[in-house]
């Protein structure tokens, strides 16, 4: 067996996308195994820019099958109109295989999304509104539609005529908004669910049919462990597992099937939306660190908010995925800071703590317990070797690795790919 997760281990836009990327070139079999369309990066091959949404990042890899597991929730339309950009660039997409157990993200997903964040006020999470969270929130209720059953016209008939019949008396009742069209979503959508029909297959089966014939399999997270449903900074989560776990029940793989774990991090922090951020830097230092990192949304253009490094977070981010190895990313930004921080603790209430807390009025009330050492000078971005960083660059790294235990294996110190330092 030989499965290899890639896990952001912070909020997102650790830059996993570079590090994916770089591995899919040589895997057999790429999985998606939790979120949707709230994920998205961008590749670069040949000059041309490709944007990933939903299709696992081994679709330019012409040897690789591509698995959106069942733990993914799919966006039909937005499935769709990724396939044609690439059928468009002559790149075939045949290798794309979806679980019949997949949940379908519908209209009325997306119109909950937006009308529930409306209610929520002064408590809004800063959603995509891509309709993730109603999408997997029919799914635990049990009344979601899922890829087997979206492709049988007879049944997506009587399914959505039964949930769109619900989810219309909430959108009246409830939001005071105006009530879906049954024929109008039936008549785009099922043009969708024909398309779609030849992608849609038995995934678990192919994912382990692939792991016992010895082929290397990566599993590509999505978002980052603090915006896990159970483990991040609730309730400003998404509503899947972008932890480990999430791979072994998204897939349908069991837990031995993963035997390398490598967190993605970033040197320092950023988070879109709503939500906790103990590091997070609202003045001069954080501007520059956004300015100097690009830290604005690929799809939407909003400024990321910026802090220090959490290893407060790190360390509980590593326990929980089982972290083999950490992927620093963007160590690079971090050049020609007088002096860098490090938060090694949390003082609530007076308290010191490393332990990162469940309950989101204490995380509120976090103060950050910094270790300052001096910044690293000059251009690191041609840097090949660990041993030619500067001698603070490296403290910073030693720093990460004895508070977390975890090794930091691959050091990347600009975009491209031969901008990365992997230690033996
Ligand atoms: P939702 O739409 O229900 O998932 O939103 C809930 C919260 O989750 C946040 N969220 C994200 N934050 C950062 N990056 C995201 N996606 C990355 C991207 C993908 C990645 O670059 O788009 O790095 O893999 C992402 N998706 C959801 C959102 O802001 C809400 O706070
Ligand atoms: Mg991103």
């Amino acid at each position: 067996m030989s499965g290899l997760a890639i896990i952001g281990s912070q909020w997102g836009d650790e830059g996993k996308g570079k590090i994916i990327d770089y591995l899919a070139k040589s895997a057999d079999v790429v999985v998606r195994a939790q979120g949707g369309n709230n994920a998205g990066h961008t590749v670069v091959v040949d000059n041309e820019k490709y944007a990933l949404h939903l299709i696992p990042s081994g679709i330019l890899n012409p040897k690789a099958i591509n698995i959106i597991g069942n733990g993914v929730v799919l966006d039909p339309k937005v499935f769709l109109e990724e396939i044609e950009k690439f059928e468009a660039r002559g790149i075939d997409t045949s290798s794309i295989r979806i679980s019949e157990r997949t949940h379908i993200i519908l209209p009325y997903h997306k119109t909950m999304d937006a009308l529930m964040e409306e209610k929520r006020g002064a408590m809004d999470i800063g959603t995509t509104k891509k309709g993730i969270g109603p999408c997997y929130m029919d799914k635990a209720e049990r009344v979601g539609i899922r890829a087997l059953e979206f492709i049988r016209e007879d049944i997506f008939a009587d399914r959505l005529r039964q949930e769109l019949e619900k989810k219309n008396e909430i959108i009246t009742k409830i939001y005071n908004a105006e009530p879906l069209g049954y024929d109008e979503i039936f008549n785009e959508y099922n043009q969708y669910a024909k398309k779609l029909a030849k992608y849609v297959d038995n995934t678990e089966k192919i994912i382990n049919e692939a792991l016992k014939a010895n082929k290397n399999v990566l599993f590509e997270g999505a978002q980052g462990s603090m915006l896990d449903l159970d483990f991040g900074t609730y309730p400003y989560v998404t509503s899947s597992h972008p932890t480990v776990g999430g791979f072994v029940v998204g897939s349908g793989v069991g837990f031995g099937a993963i035997n390398e774990v490598i967190g993605i991090t970033k040197a320092y922090t950023t988070r879109v939306g709503k939500g906790p951020f103990v590091t997070e830097l609202e003045d001069a230092t954080g501007d520059l660190i956004r300015e100097k990192g690009h830290e604005y949304g690929t799809t939407t253009g909003r400024a990321r908010r910026c802090g220090w490094l959490d290893l407060v977070v790190l360390k509980y981010s590593a326990m929980i995925n089982g972290f083999t190895a950490i992927s620093l990313m963007l160590l690079d930004v971090l050049s020609d800071f007088e002096t860098l921080k490090i938060c090694v603790g949390y003082e609530i209430d007076g308290k010191i703590t490393t332990d990162f807390p469940a309950y989101l009025g204490d995380l509120e009330k976090a103060k950050p317990v910094y270790k300052e050492m001096p910044g690293f000078k000059g251009d690191i971005t041609e840097v090949k070797t660990y041993e030619d960083l500067p001698e603070n660059a490296k403290t910073y790294i030693k720093t990460i690795e004895e508070f977390i235990d975890v090794p930091v294996k691959i050091i990347s110190v600009g975009p491209r790919r031969d901008q990365t330092i992997m230690r033996a």
